[in-house]
């Protein structure tokens, strides 16, 4: 049975959620990647004044812009300063990244409920596998991507979404932009040629700008060139691994699994202790492992990209009673410090007077990276984060517009 991957992603995601609020911008030119200062004013006529492109100073970027606003040149990552050159008349809105969150649960539940194979890729995309679904195979999953576009416009009031569908992720990734904006590309391996060869071979997910440079040096500047190069010079040029990894891509060839992944409620670290601990009596060596528990678990939060806002701890007795105590902090930690100081609060809360077998802290409420340092730096901060984390390997891919502040 040939797989059937989708890839969903939604249109003009930030600029959409806010239409949603106000109707009246749409069918204009709007840019999101002002802060505070950009939010509408409500007249007392019942209208809305809403800040202009044209008005704007500053070092901000912009997040993403309406269709409209992309047809006269404004896109993405673009100084909102230069935006305001190319659309001077554009709508200027501000950052509001919980809101943009909401509605990313909001549309990944709706997908979820119908197809549960999904692979999260960041705010407004996932890999869906629709392979074993039933019917999915009748026309190769032209119904159930319908389905999902649907439930996903039902679920969040009135967003549009474009979706890929092909046998693997590295096609289906190209194939939801080809007819974008509210988009249903269909693929087969005999599309390949037509769909996916002319485009531009920085399109392909794993082709970075660097790569990209090197391939325009050596005069491929097309997927198409790629597929047409032998194989073996590509290895010779490109190295083992990643020129044999561009003959395969250029050809469609990829074999990924999609990989569910759901966010961790909390992160923790504990121990069983070689033999029962005292309170008072065993001070340091309690203290010493304290400490190092509150390391490891920061270790933890800093490399798997996650910050914490309540900290725990979870004793056990010498009669196997488990104690728990947890405490929220007044903003979101990976500091050992202060996971150490808070778990130490915790414990204060404990009657200490048996003997301990077990200790263990925990950090629950988590954040990712991405969700804390975004709404911070969006807009007209010095320094703008377009932020994302990769939910499976936990990798965090934080580009700033200047460097970020020390
Ligand atoms: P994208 O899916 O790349 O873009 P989009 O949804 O706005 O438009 P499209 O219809 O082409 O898919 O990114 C999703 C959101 O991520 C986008 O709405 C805003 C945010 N974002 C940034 O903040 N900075 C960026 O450089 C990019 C590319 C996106
Ligand atoms: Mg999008
Ligand atoms: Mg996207």
């Amino acid at each position: 049975m040939p797989r059937l991957i989708a890839h969903l992603d939604m249109d003009a995601f930030y600029a959409s959620v806010e239409l949603l609020r106000y109707p009246d911008l749409r069918g204009r030119a709007v840019v999101i990647g002002g802060g505070r200062r950009h939010q509408p004013v409500e007249q007392v006529d019942g209208t809305r004044r809403y800040s202009l492109l044209r008005d704007y100073t500053g070092r901000g970027v912009i997040t993403t812009s309406t269709y409209e606003a992309r047809a006269l040149g404004v896109f993405s990552a673009m100084g909102t300063m230069k935006a305001a050159k190319l659309a001077p008349d554009a709508v200027l809105l501000p950052v509001d990244f919980d809101q943009y969150k909401n509605y990313s649960r909001l549309f990944k539940a709706a997908v979820r409920a119908v197809a549960p194979i999904v692979e999260d890729r960041g705010i407004d995309e996932i890999y869906v596998d629709l392979t074993d679904l039933p019917g999915a195979q009748l026309d190769a999953g032209r119904a159930i991507a319908q389905q999902l576009k649907d439930a996903v416009f039902d679920a969040t009031g009135g967003l549009s979404c474009s979706i890929g569908v092909t046998p693997n992720k590295l096609l289906s990734k190209l194939a939801s932009e080809l007819d974008k904006p509210n988009g249903l590309t269909l693929l087969a391996p005999q599309d390949i040629a037509t769909r996916i060869w002319p485009l531009a071979a920085k399109k392909v997910n794993g082709i970075g700008p660097k790569a990209n440079e090197k391939l325009a040096g050596v005069g491929l500047h097309t997927v198409g060139d790629i597929a047409a190069a032998e194989p073996q010079w590509l290895i010779d040029t490109f190295g083992k691994s990643y020129g044999a990894w561009l003959h395969e891509a250029s050809h469609g060839r990829d074999e990924r699994p999609v990989v569910t992944f759901s966010e961790p409620k909390s992160i923790s670290r504990e121990t069983t202790f070689e033999r029962d601990l005292h309170a008072v009596r065993d001070r340091a060596a309690l203290g010493e492992i304290f400490t190092e528990l509150c390391v490891k678990l920061a270790g933890d939060l800093t490399r798997k990209g996650y910050a914490s806002r309540t900290i725990g701890v979870k004793l056990r007795f010498d009669d196997f009673r488990i104690v728990t105590r947890d405490l929220s902090l007044p903003a979101h930690t990976m500091d050992a410090k202060t996971i150490r100081r808070a778990a130490g609060e915790c414990l204060k809360r404990v009657d200490l007077s048996r003997r301990l077998r077990l200790l263990g802290v925990r950090a629950g409420a988590l954040a990712t990276l991405a969700e804390l340092v975004a709404p911070l730096h969006t807009g007209d901060a010095a320094a703008t984060v377009l932020a994302a984390r990769e939910p499976n390997t936990n990798r965090n891919l934080l580009l700033f517009d200047t460097p970020p502040p020390a």
